[in-house]
């Protein structure tokens, strides 16, 4: 039994140390000590709203949330440049994607959130490509998780074109020159809901490596042989 309890203790370590060592961060806020320069506003070109930090709450403490404060316009959780950094996250594609942890206190009975990233938002060749997913509304934290690959429907809306589902190359096309980054922050235009945002993240990860397998082999073997 001894055995067993330490073969399982060492196995959880590993694959902690394993989930670790896997996933890249490559773009996070956790506003664990301020709203990290983020903003609430009417997609790329519209007025910015300032966001409240609110230093407890959250996942599992720190968050932003935005309160609804004008009717007939939709706003969304804006990104700050720091987050955004170089805006080339193409090294995610079939290989990563973009999470969060959102809470919504009032919302329509199929309430969405959505997720938006722009490329040239400002030119001619813009484009601006998202995703959706169904929301669960009641004051509580979800976890929000879509993939840059064909697990989750990514639509593009190039400029002057309709929309259309996205393919793996336009998926490489908007994330390797991002210019914005746009969460649900407005659920029901002209009410008063409230909308948080926690630990956005946007992370690549690559495939499993041979390391943690040898290492678990050697682990197994171990305890063989002393038996
Ligand atoms: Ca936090
Ligand atoms: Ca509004």
């Amino acid at each position: 039994m001894t055995r067993t309890t330490t073969l399982i203790a060492a196995l959880a370590t590993l694959t902690a140390v394993s989930a670790t060592a896997s996933a890249t961060t490559l773009a996070y806020s956790s506003f664990d000590t301020g709203d990290e320069g983020w903003t609430a506003q009417q997609g790329p070109a519209g007025s910015p709203y300032a966001v409240n930090w609110n230093p407890t709450g959250g996942v599992p403490t720190g968050n932003i949330n935005y309160w609804d404060q004008t009717s007939y316009d939709a706003e969304w959780f804006s990104a700050s440049a720091s987050f955004l950094g170089g805006g080339d996250f193409s090294s995610a594609v079939n290989n990563g994607g973009v999470s969060f942890d959102w809470a919504a206190d009032l919302g329509s009975a199929a309430q969405m959130v959505q997720i938006a990233f722009t490329m040239g938002s400002n030119q001619s060749s813009g484009a601006v490509l998202w995703a959706d997913a169904v929301a669960t509304v009641d004051g509580h934290w979800y976890h929000y998780d879509f993939g840059f690959d064909p697990s989750t429907t990514w639509m593009i809306q190039m400029v002057g074109n309709s929309p259309a589902v996205a393919t793996a190359s336009d998926l490489n096309n908007v994330l390797s020159a991002v210019d914005g980054m746009f969460i649900t922050a407005d659920t029901v235009d002209g009410m008063d809901g409230n909308v948080w945002l926690d630990n956005p993240l946007i992370y690549s990860v690559p495939a499993p490596g041979a390391f943690a397998l040898f290492g678990l082999a050697s682990i197994v073997g171990a305890r063989r042989r002393r038996g």
